[in-house]
């Protein structure tokens, strides 16, 4: 049985999603955010503190996408992923990185400095720099998706979980005024699919390990 370790609206939210779009039966675990502070037991089970966390038998694993190229390849064939033989290879490398490397990695140090830290811990100007970094890299998908529907081999992949997630990550920081109007309408496209639905139920009680 998989178990993942996850908190609600959190990075682990890619691999929920997954879990479902591939109707995986698993068990989540739901921890209060952060978990280093307000579940310190949870370090015992993965001492950097950090949510995903997942366990598949013998399997550990702690980085989201990552995961979610473990879940394709382990559990698939799947649309999920893009083969070496496809066109859409590289493409689907790429965005599958550029969601968690490019985009979420700013997002999490502005959430970090506009909200998480205590007022007086808070740095306004990093805040914004980081906002604006976040704007800025926008543009690496926003010329695919004024093309195409999806970010890779014409359907949807594991790379619009990973850039979905971001996108759904900038809405609750409220980065996402300035989103144009293809994004727009594929943010709503995600936000449509079944399996995203159920992952955001599913992630709804508020329980605690
Ligand atoms: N690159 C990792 C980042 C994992 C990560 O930093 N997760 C955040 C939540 S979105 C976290 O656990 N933060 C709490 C903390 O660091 O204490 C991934 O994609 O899974």
């Amino acid at each position: 049985m998989i178990t993942l370790y996850h908190c609600t609206a959190a990075r682990s939210f890619r691999v929920l999603w997954a879990l479902e779009e591939l109707r995986l039966a698993y068990e989540l675990k739901l921890l209060a955010f952060p978990p280093r502070f307000r579940q310190p037991d949870y370090l015992d089970i993965n001492p950097l503190g950090t949510i995903p966390l997942l366990l598949d038998g013998d399997v550990r694993m702690t980085e989201s996408v990552a995961i979610l190229q473990y879940l394709a390849s382990i559990y698939g064939p799947t649309p999920l992923a893009v083969t070496s033989e496809e066109a859409g290879f590289a493409d689907y490398l790429n965005f599958l990185h550029f969601g968690e490397a490019t985009l979420t990695f700013p997002q999490a140090i502005y959430f970090r400095y506009a909200t998480l830290e205590a007022p007086e811990k808070r740095q306004p100007q990093v805040a914004e720099d980081y906002a604006r970094w976040f704007r800025k890299r926008m543009i690496g998908i926003e010329a695919q998706l004024a093309r195409q529907e999806w970010l890779a081999a014409d359907r949807f992949t594991c790379a619009d979980i990973s850039v979905g997630y971001a996108l759904q990550f900038a809405h609750f920081l409220k980065l996402d005024n300035e989103f144009s109007e293809h994004v727009q309408a594929y943010a709503a496209r995600l936000r449509q699919r079944p399996a995203y639905l159920r992952a955001r139920i599913a992630e709804k009680p508020a329980a605690a390990i």
